[in-house]
């Protein structure tokens, strides 16, 4: 009840009489009233007025399962919620309620990871309040090596939500979402496989939110959204965020399943991608090489020149640079 009435809070305009809400809930108005002072205490400010109703002048920037769910336009990503505290890692925790049956879509949301994890074994800071740290479990009829594509869509609906702040995101392929040169968003594809078919597929995503500052060894390559929107706060809400990160994710998802290849977005993620027709170098286990960036093919491998020669490289174990640096 609480996730309804806050939707239909933020969606109108002004007042709603707490008789309409009553009909629209068919709920007393005592139910209302707890669940408004409720509110409250989590720190909506919400105006109440006699004969006039209740107006939500204010809202925190919290995430809590009703809050998420008051944003959510999709049909299935993000119709199921866990919202947590704190946990290890979204991922895990995902990977963990998808062993257990947990349904297409159920999006995993936790406010601190405290083993917030990137790819290979590497770290993720996901401090507490800061950023939006969120994993969605899908099940695709999919073959297992059709599923590092999930990525790069997830990429593409990350930079949708934040370029609908108004604020300009680009993508360095394969996982990461970038501003200025600096990350603000990293993207972790995990999947349980049977040979021909996947059981579950979990896409975490963590994007800077807040963060003012950095743990050393990343201040010089993370950026948050905050940071990127000037001095001011961004006032951007993570709940919304992330509801537009699902959105937009979920439309992409729809139409890669059908057509089981990267061809609709293939130019629009070519215009987003940061390296784009620049010279960068390919990082493998022990080699490093440079080439020119042609963007990617339909099924998600960098194209590169490299000695004259195009390669199409596959993620997974390599890393990409820019020449001058990280991007
Ligand atoms: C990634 O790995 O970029 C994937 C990160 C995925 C994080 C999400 S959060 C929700 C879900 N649950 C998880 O446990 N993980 C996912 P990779 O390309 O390996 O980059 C990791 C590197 O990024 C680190 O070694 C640091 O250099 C840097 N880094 C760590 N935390 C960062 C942050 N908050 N912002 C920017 N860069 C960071």
């Amino acid at each position: 009840m609480k996730e309804q009435i806050l939707k239909v809070l933020y969606e109108s305009d002004g007042f709603v009489s707490g008789q309409e809400l009553c009909d629209r809930l068919g709920v007393s108005r005592t139910a209302v009233w707890k669940v408004i002072n409720q509110l409250k205490d989590e720190g909506y400010e919400i105006e109440s007025v006699n004969r006039k109703g209740y107006c939500l002048s204010k809202a925190p920037d919290v995430l809590s399962e009703a809050e998420i769910a008051s944003q959510m336009k999709t049909e299935h990503f993000g119709r199921n919620i866990c919202y947590y505290n704190e946990v290890g890692s979204t991922n895990n925790q995902a990977k963990l309620l998808a062993e257990q049956g947990a349904v297409h879509g159920t999006l995993v949301v936790a406010e601190i990871q405290n083993a917030g994890k990137g790819r290979r074994g590497r770290q993720w800071s996901s401090p507490a309040g800061l950023g939006a740290w969120m994993s969605v479990i899908m099940r695709p009829k999919l073959l297992p090596v059709d599923a590092s594509m999930l990525t790069l869509l997830a990429g593409m609906a990350v930079t949708d939500a934040v370029n609908s702040f108004g604020i300009h995101s680009q993508i360095k392929w394969p996982n990461d979402i970038v501003i200025d040169g600096r990350k603000i968003c990293g993207i972790l594809t995990e999947m349980s496989t049977e040979l021909e078919y996947i059981n579950y597929v979990v896409t975490g995503i963590g994007v800077n939110v807040h963060n003012r500052e950095f743990p050393e060894g990343i201040a010089q390559v993370a950026t948050s959204l905050d940071l990127a929107a000037g001095s001011m706060t961004s006032n951007i809400h993570r709940s919304t965020l992330i509801a537009r990160i699902m959105k937009a994710f979920e439309g992409y998802y729809e139409t890669f399943v059908k057509e089981k290849s990267l061809a609709f977005i293939r130019e629009e993620y070519n215009k987003r991608l940061v390296n784009f027709e620049k010279e960068v170098y390919i990082l493998e286990k022990d080699k490093k090489r440079s080439g020119l960036c042609l963007g990617i093919d339909d099924s998600g491998c960098l194209i590169a020149v490299i000695d004259g020669q195009e390669e199409h490289i596959v993620s997974g174990e390599v890393s990409v640079r820019g020449v001058l640096g990280y991007v």
